[in-house]
């Protein structure tokens, strides 16, 4: 039997990532049930509909990540599901979030529990959602409730997935609820989710001494594609400004950067135990005089770059390290909450999962605290805009008859995360290609 070549730490945990209004099915008090109900908005006309099922039966899929050999799930609380109406706690719902909980530990899985994920209630929508400075408060109450009813299950909080892409896409590109495009307003609402991470984290440590909280961030590699253009670079520059360095600063410095203003941010400084990576990919950025904003650029792909289905972008596996390393300087544990790719015929998912891993693993040996790997996801759920049309899962999910069929993927983490290595046995097995890019001669 060859020797493993890639070893992750002996503590280092494995696991997938879920959120609520992706799996759990029949979310109809939140802002995107009312979205996806709107003529035109999600392609194909798909409808989240039962999702996974989740809420009905998710046990059957937590077998299914202990049997991978799994030992973390990250999901995502519904809030409008705990808090029907302001103030109005539905104690049943509560209930089930418990019974999921027990059920992971009672198979050896940790869970990381994300507080919003994208989704908001829909009373809160109507106030104005983040844009509404109450919404910060509204935030920590609701928080106060889950970490009373459910910290005996867990310490491991991620307060908000991705402010920068909630705030860009609802706010921005207007293609998220609410649909507006407005950067003044996306920058009011990112720093509106900045400062109702730092209530929260407060609010978890008052009440759970052992927290540790932090929150996940979508970084996004934005590089010139022409690097000799002046404008090529201020165009990447700007986006990057806007999408990574306005949250980085404020968490590791305390400081706010325009468009969120200019100033200390008090209510941020020094509130994160630990910083989620969610890569994906990079954009490379060309100057555009006839775009719709020429200062932001328009993204280009390179000549030779291996690109995903349904557009999601480049296979950028060395951008995971580049972002690990650009992270790393807030000088917290990482938790890498996401990573994937869609791909219905896992035909790039294999290879992509080794790839990134690998990456993963050299920056463990640049003695970079990687605690943890996510991956983006169990089972086919809904992706937002794309419904059904872009499937991220380990295992292919039949939405009509809830049927499920491992992908080859599957068995190739499961193989990853109970061997806690890559072996050249799997790199032969199930990415041949990459014999010569990951093997030693
Ligand atoms: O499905 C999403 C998730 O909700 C947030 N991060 C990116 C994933 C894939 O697009």
């Amino acid at each position: 039997m060859a020797e493993a070549v890639f070893h992750f730490p002996p503590d280092f945990q494995w696991g997938v990532a879920v959120s609520s209004h992706q799996v759990e099915g029949h979310n109809t008090n939140n802002q995107w049930w009312a979205w996806e109900h709107q003529e035109g908005r999600i392609a194909a006309g798909h409808r989240s509909g039962a999702a996974c099922n989740w809420w009905m039966s998710a046990e059957d899929d937590l077998d299914r990540a202990a049997a991978m050999g799994l030992n973390t799930v990250r999901l995502s609380i519904e809030w409008s599901r705990v808090e029907v109406s302001p103030g109005r706690i539905d104690l049943a719902a509560l209930d089930r979030y418990r019974e999921l909980l027990q059920g992971l530990r009672d198979r050896g899985i940790v869970p990381m529990v994300t507080l919003h994920h994208f989704t908001n209630p829909l009373w809160l929508e109507e106030q104005g959602g983040w844009l509404n400075s109450n919404a910060i408060a509204y935030f920590t109450r609701y928080v106060e409730q889950v970490v009373q009813a459910l910290g005996e299950y867990t310490d491991l909080w991620c307060t908000i997935n991705e402010p920068n892409v909630y705030a860009s896409l609802g706010y921005v590109t207007g293609s998220h609820p609410p649909g507006i495009k407005s950067l003044k307003s996306a920058a009011l609402v990112l720093k509106h989710m900045l400062r109702a991470h730092g209530a929260a984290y407060d609010v978890l440590h008052r009440a759970q001494e052992e927290a540790r909280v932090g929150l996940a961030h979508n970084l996004r590699l934005f590089d010139p594609a022409r690097p000799s253009r002046l404008l090529d670079r201020a165009a990447a520059w700007a986006r990057d400004l806007w999408f990574n360095q306005t949250t980085l600063t404020a968490l590791k410095g305390g400081w706010w950067l325009p468009p969120l203003g200019f100033g200390p941010a008090f209510a941020v400084r020094r509130k994160l135990d630990w910083i989620g990576l969610n890569y994906y990919t990079r954009d490379m950025i060309e100057y555009d005089r006839h775009a719709e904003e020429p200062g932001l650029g328009v993204t280009r792909h390179p000549d030779d770059a291996e690109l995903l289905d349904g557009g999601y972008g480049e296979l950028y596996p060395e951008g995971l390290a580049r972002a690990l390393r650009r992270i790393a300087r807030l000088g917290i544990p990482i938790h890498i909450t996401e990573n994937g790719i869609p791909d219905s015929d896992d035909d790039q998912r294999p290879a992509a999962i080794l790839l990134h891993l690998h990456q993963t693993w050299r920056v463990l040996q640049q003695n970079v605290p990687v605690m943890s790997y996510y991956h983006w996801t169990l089972v086919d759920n809904f992706e937002w805009n794309e419904g059904w049309t872009m499937p991220f899962g380990l295992i292919e999910l039949d939405p009509e008859s809830q049927e499920r069929a491992p992908r080859p993927s599957a068995d190739l983490y499961a193989a990853i995360a109970k061997s806690n290595a890559i072996t050249p046995e799997l790199i032969h097995a199930y990415a041949p290609q990459l014999r010569s890019r990951l093997l030693p001669d």
